[in-house]
């Protein structure tokens, strides 16, 4: 017998209780294409096969989270599940104080409503759609400082969410320091394709930021991905834990917006955390605005149970070895046959370059999105657009914003799609990829005012 070279690895869990899929047609799938007006968000769960839309909300929760729910303790006010989280997120996270929200843009709208005067400028390692509206509707304006790296699909730079720090000096010194609040640092960069920032780029910024007395707040939805990335990639970091290491990407920013739904393998929930107490009793006051009671921010018992046995969960070093060893996988079989993704493959999610894949389109006629289209037309595995549509307009302007990243996310969910699942996504996106010049683009019929991605409609051309 011929003698195995390589041990595999496989998921660190077993099924417990399984969800059935739909199978549907082609002509099935045209008729909801057609109704959801080429929008993938548009579309109904059951028409959908593999769902790759979002790894946000979608995570499968373990037998220890289930059971969690059933000790929510459903108090209006100082539910205990409250002081687990609390302790949980000062353990692993390292801020002293908490805020619970419904989900993470609740933590953006309280942040940016508190720190953001009108005429303020917002430095960040590229946009994210939620983050940018509110830091835009709280009267400031998103710069981008991301290293230039990050917005080219081929460039190999192992640390893509880097800042670029003589970008943010230039604006200190065009705009003034007292008109940025803070700089708004992501861990790992969504739009850039799920790409980390370096523990050394992090130190340099929060040096540059001490001294001018600015701000540094982390969206810390992916931030267990980039301590993965760091440990793999980072001189030093090798023999430290997932856990060390995001106390240490913690410790050089002053608070932290979270959308629990990514990391923390729940359904629902998020919070806002921070070190400075002024801060804290003004955000404490407003969420009971905007979300709930300061001890429970929009979010059940029992969700915030799920939380906070997520964040043990989610530092767990076999867990996010495969959780990203999954997207690699994918990512591998898609560079083997050849099809233009952005590489390095990022942490939650394989990004196609559709201005590469569908080179005939114009920007106008929406590559990703129809791209995105067409793969379920395909195969029945929902992707999602992240390029011109989700980019939106100038708030100046007026006019398209028009992103040098033409993207298709195929998202990953934790612990919900098995290997089998991730061949037959590669080989629908490759049946795709073999068609791609008879392939049209699309026109925009309809476009809502905010965040149009979510529900603006498209009609075939041609
Ligand atoms: O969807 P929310 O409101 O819980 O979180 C907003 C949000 C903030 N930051 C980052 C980096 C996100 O990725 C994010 C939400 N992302 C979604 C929904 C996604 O599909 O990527």
């Amino acid at each position: 017998m011929e003698k195995l070279k390589k041990r595999s690895w496989a998921e660190p869990f077993k099924i417990k209780s399984v969800e059935l899929l739909k199978m549907t047609s082609r002509e099935e799938r045209q008729k909801a294409l057609t109704e959801a007006g080429y929008n993938t968000f548009l579309l109904k769960s059951e028409d959908v096969y593999i769902d790759l839309l979002t790894d946000s909300g979608t995570n499968a929760m373990s037998d220890r989270q289930w059971a969690g729910l059933m000790l929510g303790d459903e108090a209006y006010a100082g539910s205990k599940n409250f002081y687990h989280l609390e302790e949980n997120v000062q353990k692993y996270y390292g801020y002293q104080y908490l805020v619970p929200t419904h989900q993470g843009r609740g933590a953006e709208h309280i942040i940016s409503k508190i720190l953001i005067k009108p005429g303020n400028y917002i430095p960040g390692n590229m946009y994210f759609t939620t983050t940018r509206l509110h830091q835009e509707l709280a009267g400031g304006t998103f710069v981008d400082v991301i290293i230039d790296e990050a917005h080219d699909p081929e460039n190999l730079h192992p640390f893509k969410g880097n800042v670029d720090l003589q970008k943010l000096e230039d604006l200190i010194k065009k705009v003034g320091a007292d008109k940025i609040p803070y700089i708004s640092v992501a861990a790992t960069v969504n739009m850039a394709g799920g790409q980390p920032i370096s523990i050394e780029n992090l130190r340099q910024v929060r040096a540059l930021c001490t001294r001018h007395g600015i701000k540094v707040v982390l969206d810390a939805t992916r931030a267990v991905e980039n301590a993965y990335f760091i440990k793999v990639r980072e001189k030093g970091y090798a023999k430290k834990s997932i856990a060390e290491i995001l106390k240490e990407i913690c410790s050089y920013t002053d608070a932290a917006t979270m959308s629990a739904k990514k990391d923390l393998l729940v359904n629902i929930g998020g919070f806002l955390a921070l070190n400075d107490y002024e801060v804290f009793e003004e955000a404490r006051n407003m969420v009971v605005v905007y979300e709930g009671l300061h001890t429970y921010g929009g979010l059940a018992g029992r969700d915030m149970e799920a939380m906070a046995i997520g964040i043990e969960e989610a530092v767990q070093e076999d867990h996010i070895r495969a959780r990203i060893g999954q997207v690699e996988y994918v990512g591998e079989k898609l560079l083997s046959i050849g099809i233009p993704i952005v590489k390095p493959v990022g942490g939650h999610a394989i990004f196609l370059n559709a201005k590469q894949f569908l080179p005939h389109l114009k920007h106008l006629e929406f590559p990703a999105q129809t791209l995105a289209a067409e793969l379920y037309l395909e195969s029945g595995i929902r992707s999602m657009e992240r390029g011109i549509v989700s980019a939106g307009r100038s708030k100046e302007t007026g006019d398209h914003y028009y992103p040098k990243l033409e993207l298709v996310r195929l998202t990953f969910p934790r612990r919900v799609y098995t290997q089998a699942h991730c061949d037959v996504t590669a080989e629908a996106v490759e049946a795709v990829y073999e068609y791609r010049s008879k392939i049209k683009g699309l026109k925009m019929v309809y476009e809502p005012k905010y965040l149009r991605f979510f529900q603006a409609r498209f009609e075939k051309l041609g």
